[in-house]
């Protein structure tokens, strides 16, 4: 997969070498670039914000530069998802996270300020919102998404089972996990875990799931039990 990141602060991009991604990366598996927006702007200043049209505060991402490196990327990538990452987009979550992955090429476009001109969403595919809380620009939330569907991609995690059995995947929340010792502080490991009955320890996991995610999702509970009400 590649993965293209158009923002003025690239620098913040670096750390990713040091994580998952980067070992991707080396293997082959995963090529991430980062393209400052500042080279689509043409001014002396590299300007790539204005006061916003009928007055206000705070400033405005000018369509120009944010489109030149829209354009710059569908050329070298004729076939790229081009996504801006703001408030107002579509909930991000692991079903959007799975169609991000069976994409070739994604480009994320950060914002900062107030937003961008409104003229640029005719030039992109989606828009997402990693949740309903405002930061202070689209670095992060970019790299939220692109850490979740990168690890959906096939050979950037070491162990290609642990994304599939993960919370959410199947739309429940994770059973508790244990390790050693088989008791910490007076806590014991539950015993079917140490039973080796794979069967058994299956079925209590799976229960667990649901008595957690009834307990602490109610809103994820309802979608499963609405989904899963022939299965018993
Ligand atoms: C994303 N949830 C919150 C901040 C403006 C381009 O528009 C803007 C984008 C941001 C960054 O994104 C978020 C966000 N999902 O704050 C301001």
């Amino acid at each position: 997969m590649r993965i293209d990141v158009v923002t003025i602060f690239p620098s913040y991009f670096d750390t990713l070498e040091l994580s998952l991604l980067g070992k991707a990366r080396s293997r082959g598996v995963l090529d991430v670039r980062v393209h400052d927006l500042r080279d689509a702007a043409h001014d002396r200043h590299r300007t790539v914000d204005d006061t916003p049209a009928g007055g206000g505060a705070g400033m405005v991402m000018k369509p120009e530069p944010v489109w030149r490196g829209i354009d710059d990327m569908r050329h070298r990538y004729p076939g790229a998802h081009v996504v801006l990452v703001t408030p107002q987009g579509q909930m991000f979550n692991q079903s959007v996270a799975e169609h991000l992955a069976q994409k070739k090429a994604l480009v994320f476009v950060c914002g900062r300020y107030e937003g961008f001109d409104e003229r640029i969403r005719t030039y992109v595919d989606a828009e997402y919102s990693i949740g309903d809380y405002v930061l202070t620009g689209g670095e992060l939330p970019a790299m939220v998404i692109m850490d979740a569907v990168a690890r959906l991609v096939p050979g950037v995690l070491g162990n290609e089972g642990s994304a599939r059995h993960d919370s959410h995947s199947d739309g429940l929340l994770e059973f508790p996990h244990y390790t050693r010792p088989a008791e910490f502080r007076g806590e014991k490991v539950p015993e079917v875990l140490l039973s080796g009955n794979h069967a058994h320890i299956d079925k209590w996991r799976h229960n667990e799931q649901l008595k957690r995610t009834e307990e602490r999702r109610p809103d994820l509970w309802q979608r499963y039990m609405q989904q899963h009400k022939s299965d018993n």
